[in-house]
C-alpha cells in the first residue's frame, strides 16, 4: 500500500511525503463504509476545532506505526513531517474542540451523523507577542493540496440587499477503525482574501467578499456583530437546505422530517436554523402551525455557558437589516409564546426589542441540554428555571468528554503502550476498562515507570518549546500549567497574583525546595481590554522572574505564544499540576481538565463545571480543591455586597502582591495604562471574585508543592487519575446523547 505512494522515499522531501501521505489517506478513507441509514444526525456548529488531521487519521485507520516506522527505517522522520500540515483554527476554544471530539466519537461508534459548519479561510487570528502585549495576525491554513474537497453543491443564498453563492467542502472524519462521517462546511464562491489589510483588519462593509474569511472572537465591534450574524444566517440556511435536499432524497415526504433528521445546535450560534426550516417548509407547501411541529421535533439545543453576557441576544433592527424574511416568522414564534405563557420572562422578543437566541431554542426545540452535572442543575434551578417550570421533561445533562485517540493515543504514545502493557487493549474501545489500572496502585515498578513517562514527556515539551518558541525550560522542575482562553472567570489573574506573591517570597529568601515552572497558553479577544491587560502582566511578570538570578532557579514563568491543539498535544502529556481554577459556578465544564488528568496530572481546582465530577470519580485524596462553592458565589452575586477594597485593605499578602502590579520593577517592563487599569479593576471590581479565593489558593498550591516531593505518593494520585479517566471519553458522551435525544 505504502509503496504506491511513496515509490522513490529517498529521493523524496518532506513535503512530498506529507502530500502523498494526505493523497492516501483521503483514498483509504473514501473506501471506508459510510453508515446510511435512514435518521442522521446534524451536529451544526460555528465552530470545529480539528486540529491537524495527518497522524490522527493514520491512527483511525489502523496505519499509523506501519507508516511510522517505514519512514523510519528510510530516514524519515514523521513528527517532522507533521510540522509541514497548517493547523486550521476554526474555533475559538472549548466549544469547538467538543465538537471536533464529537465528530470522531460519532464515526467511532458507527452512528450516521455529520457535522455543518463554515469554511473561515484565516479562522481565529494568530496570536504573536510584541512588547509584552498580544497582537493578531491571521491563520492561512488553506492550502491547494489539503484535506477540503470541493464538492459540487451550491446554494443561492439571499439577504436583504443582495444574494451570495455559496459553495460546499468537505472534510472525511474517519472513525477509529470504522466508518468515515463528513465535515460539511460551507464557503463563499466570492470570498476574497486580498481585502485583508494590516494585521487582521479588513474591510467590514463588502459582505460578498468578507462573509467566512475570519471566525469571531466571543466579543466584537458594531460592525463585527452584524457580520456575525450574516455568517450565522449564511451557515443555516445552507445547513437546512442541505438536510432537507438529503432527507428528501431518501423519501422523506418533510411531515415525517424528525424519523430522517435530529439538528443538534450547538450553542445559540446556529440558533436560526430554526426559523430558517420553518420558512423552508412553508415554502414547501406547509402551513405554518405544521411547520413548527415538525421543526420543533427535529432540533435540540446544548448550553454551553452560564455567563449572561455570552447568551446571544440580537437587536431586531440588525435582524431586519440582515434577515427580513426571518422576520414574520420570529413574530410568530414569539406571539405564541406570548398568548400562552403570559410571562415576559420567557419571551422571544424582550420591550428593548431584543431577540432571545436560547429562548427561540428551548420553546421550539424537544431537548436542552447543560454540559457538566453541576452545570445542568444550575440552569435548572438559576439560569433557565423558569423554562425547566414549563418543560422539565426538555432538560437532561450530557458531561463532556474527550477523544482519547487524539488525547492519549496520539499525544502521549508512551504511556498508552504502557498502559496496554498492563491491562490489555480493550481501553481503546472501552475507556471505562482504565479502571483496570487500579490495581497496580501499590506496585512501585508501576510507579516508578509511570513517573519515568512523565519526565520523558516533560523533556520533549522541553525540547519542543526551545524550537518553536526559544524558551529554556528546566525539565527538574514542578511544570504547572494553566492552558485555556483568556477569560476573568477563568481567572488566570489569579494565578498571575500567586506568581507575585512567589516571587516576593523568594525576594525576601524564602526558597521553593523544588523548582517551579508555571506555564500559560491563552489568547485573548481582541476587544476585550482586561483580558488583553492580564496577558500583558503575565508577560511582563515572565520577563521580570526569568531574568532575575536570584529567582529564576526557582521560580520560571513561560507564556507560549499562539496556543492552539498542536501546542496543547505537547504541554498535556508534560503537565503536572492542571490549573482549574475558574470562579465555582461560572466554568460550564471544561475539557482541559479531562485531557489532563488522562494523561497523570493532578488537578487544582474550584468546585465548578466537570471538575466536580474529577472529584468524585478520584476522591480526595487525589485533586486539590479549594474556594467558595458555587452555591456560595451565586449567594454573593444575589446579595450584592462584595468588595474587592475590602480584601485589599484588609490582607497584607493581598495588598503587597496588587501593589506590585504598578511597582517601579514592572513598570521597567511594562506599559502604564494598562497596569494601572487592571490594578484598579482588582481592586475596585474584580467581578469574578479572586481575591476571596486568594488565600485558599494560596494554601492549596503549597500543599500541592509539598505533596510533589513525595515521589511515590504523587505517582499514586497520577495512576489513579488516569484510571479514573476513562468516564471523559467522548464515547461515552456521544453514547448518551443517542441514547437520549437522537435515537439514531
Ligand atoms: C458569541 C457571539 C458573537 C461572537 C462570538 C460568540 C461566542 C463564540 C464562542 C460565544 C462563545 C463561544 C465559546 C464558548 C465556549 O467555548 N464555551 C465552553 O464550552 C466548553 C464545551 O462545552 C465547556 O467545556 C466550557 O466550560 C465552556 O466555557
Amino acid at each position: 500500500m505504502l509503496n504506491k505512494y511513496l515509490k522513490d522515499i529517498n529521493n523524496c522531501t518532506n513535503e512530498e511525503i506529507y502530500y502523498a501521505l494526505l493523497e492516501m489517506v483521503q483514498e483509504m478513507a473514501e473506501k471506508k463504509e459510510v453508515n446510511n441509514s435512514k435518521k442522521k444526525l446534524y451536529y451544526i456548529s460555528a465552530e470545529f476545532l480539528i486540529g491537524k488531521l495527518l497522524s490522527n487519521n493514520l491512527i483511525n485507520l489502523g496505519i499509523y506505526d506501519e507508516v511510522k516506522e517505514y519512514l523510519a527505517a528510510n530516514g524519515k522522520n514523521l513528527s517532522e513531517i507533521e510540522e509541514l500540515e497548517p493547523e486550521p483554527s476554526l474555533g475559538n476554544g472549548g466549544l469547538g474542540r467538543l465538537a471536533a471530539c464529537f465528530l470522531d466519537s460519532i464515526a467511532t461508534l458507527r452512528l450516521n451523523g455529520d457535522g455543518i459548519g463554515l469554511n473561515y479561510h484565516y479562522g481565529l487570528f494568530k496570536q504573536v507577542f510584541k512588547n509584552n502585549m498580544q497582537t493578531e495576525e491571521p491563520n492561512a491554513w488553506i492550502e491547494e493540496h489539503g484535506w477540503l474537497k470541493k464538492t459540487d453543491k451550491s446554494y443561492e443564498v439571499k439577504f436583504k440587499d443582495f444574494t451570495v453563492t455559496s459553495r460546499l467542502y468537505d472534510i472525511d472524519v474517519t472513525g477509529y477503525q470504522n466508518k468515515t462521517n463528513k465535515l460539511h462546511l460551507f464557503d463563499v464562491e466570492s470570498v476574497d482574501e486580498s481585502i485583508v489589510e494590516e494585521g487582521i483588519s479588513f474591510n467590514k462593509e463588502d459582505i460578498t467578499k468578507n462573509l467566512t474569511l475570519f471566525l469571531y472572537p466571543d466579543d466584537g465591534d458594531e460592525a463585527g456583530r452584524l457580520l456575525r450574524i450574516y455568517q450565522q444566517y449564511f451557515m443555516v440556511s445552507n445547513g437546512a437546505r442541505l438536510i432537507l435536499d438529503e432527507c428528501e432524497a431518501k423519501g422523506c415526504n418533510l411531515y415525517d422530517l424528525p424519523e430522517y433528521a435530529v439538528i443538534q445546535i450547538n450553542d445559540t450560534h446556529p440558533t436560526m436554523v430554526i426559523p430558517e426550516l420553518i420558512r423552508l417548509l412553508v415554502e414547501r407547501g406547509i402551513e405554518m402551525d405544521d411547520a413548527i411541529d415538525i421543526v420543533t421535533r427535529t432540533c435540540a439545543y446544548t448550553n454551553h455557558t452560564i455567563l449572561s453576557e455570552a447568551l446571544e441576544k440580537w437587536p431586531m433592527h440588525y435582524l431586519k437589516k440582515v434577515v427580513p424574511q426571518l422576520i414574520p416568522i420570529i413574530e410568530v414564534l414569539d406571539n405564541k409564546i406570548r398568548r400562552k405563557y403570559r410571562n415576559e420572562a420567557v419571551n422571544i422578543i424582550d420591550e428593548q426589542e431584543r431577540v432571545h437566541m436560547a429562548h427561540i431554542d428551548i420553546h421550539y426545540g424537544f431537548s436542552v441540554n447543560g454540559v457538566a452535572a453541576l452545570h445542568t442543575d444550575i440552569l435548572k434551578e438559576n439560569e433557565l428555571n423558569h423554562f425547566y417550570q414549563l418543560y422539565p421533561e426538555k432538560f437532561n445533562n450530557k458531561t463532556n468528554g474527550i477523544t482519547f485517540r487524539r488525547w492519549l493515543l496520539y499525544s502521549n504514545p508512551e504511556l498508552a503502550a504502557y498502559i496496554s502493557s498492563l491491562i490489555g487493549e480493550g481501553y481503546k474501545k472501552d475507556a471505562r476498562e482504565l479502571e483496570k489500572l487500579c490495581a497496580f496502585a501499590e506496585d512501585d515498578t508501576v510507579l516508578e515507570k509511570i513517573l519515568e513517562i512523565k519526565a520523558e514527556k516533560k523533556k520533549a515539551l522541553k525540547e519542543y518549546l526551545k524550537n518553536t518558541q526559544n524558551m529554556e525550560i528546566n525539565e527538574n522542575s514542578i511544570f504547572d500549567i494553566q492552558i485555556k482562553r483568556l477569560h476573568e472567570y477563568k481567572r488566570q489573574q489569579m494565578n498571575v497574583l500567586y506568581l507575585i506573591h512567589k516571587y516576593l517570597e523568594i525576594k525576601a529568601g524564602k526558597k521553593p525546595s523544588t523548582p517551579i515552572t508555571a506555564i500559560f497558553g491563552a489568547k485573548a479577544a481582541p476587544a476585550y481590554t482586561i483580558a488583553q491587560d492580564i496577558i500583558h502582566l503575565i508577560l511582563c511578570m515572565q520577563e521580570i522572574v526569568n531574568k532575575d538570578p536570584e529567582v529564576s532557579p526557582y521560580l520560571n514563568i513561560f507564556m507560549v505564544e499562539n496556543y492552539n491543539v498542536t501546542n496543547a498535544e505537547k504541554l498535556i502529556p508534560a503537565c503536572d499540576v492542571s490549573e482549574q481554577i475558574s470562579l465555582a459556578s461560572k466554568e460550564a465544564s471544561g475539557t482541559g481538565n479531562m485531557k489532563f488528568m488522562l494523561n497523570g496530572a493532578v488537578t487544582l481546582g474550584t468546585e465548578d463545571g466537570a471538575n466536580v465530577e474529577i472529584h468524585q470519580l478520584v476522591g480526595d485524596k487525589n485533586i486539590y480543591v479549594f474556594g467558595d462553592s458555587s452555591a456560595e458565589v451565586i449567594e454573593r452575586y444575589k446579595r450584592g455586597d462584595y468588595s474587592a477594597k475590602y480584601y485589599y485593605d484588609t490582607d497584607e499578602d493581598i495588598k503587597s502582591a496588587i501593589d506590585f502590579i504598578t511597582s517601579d520593577i514592572i513598570m521597567k517592563v511594562g506599559n502604564k495604562e494598562r497596569l494601572e487599569r487592571l490594578k484598579n479593576e482588582l481592586i475596585s471590581k474584580d467581578w469574578f471574585m479572586t481575591l476571596p479565593d486568594f488565600k485558599s489558593y494560596v494554601k492549596k498550591k503549597e500543599e500541592v508543592f509539598k505533596d510533589y516531593e513525595n515521589r511515590k505518593s504523587w505517582a499514586k494520585k497520577m495512576l489513579i487519575n488516569i484510571s479514573k479517566a476513562g468516564y471523559f471519553s467522548s464515547d461515552r458522551t456521544i453514547e448518551e446523547y443517542n441514547r437520549d435525544i437522537w435515537k439514531l
